[in-house]
């Protein structure tokens, strides 16, 4: 996933499906971008019952950005559908969808 490449507020791509277990890296390409579904940081954010929430950074600092060209994971162990953020541009639309689903081969 991009964060902010080529200077423009958004993830790409907005939308990645993936199944319980797999890891999703974002890669901040431009600067002044965070990650993150902690419902204190936007009102846009949902994450499934049962799942915690996840952000790039430590606590409640969700004005921390992440340095241009670092990345940030996250493993999804519960299924269902997580709408994230970039918090200092939420309201400029910097908005992300993962949508995990069951892995059918279990
Ligand atoms: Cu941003």
């Amino acid at each position: 996933m991009a964060a902010g490449p080529e200077g423009r507020l958004r993830f790409v791509p907005e939308t990645v499906e993936i199944t319980v277990g797999q890891t999703v890296r974002w890669t901040f390409e431009s600067a002044g971008h965070n990650v993150t579904s902690l419902p204190g940081a936007s009102e846009k954010v949902r994450n499934p019952d049962g799942a915690e929430p996840f952000a790039s950074y430590e606590g409640n600092q969700h004005f921390a950005i992440d340095e241009v060209g670092s990345t940030y994971e996250h493993t999804f162990d519960v299924p269902g559908e997580y709408v994230y953020v970039c918090a200092p541009h939420a309201g400029q639309g910097m908005v992300g969808t993962v949508l995990v689903t069951e892995d059918d081969e279990e």
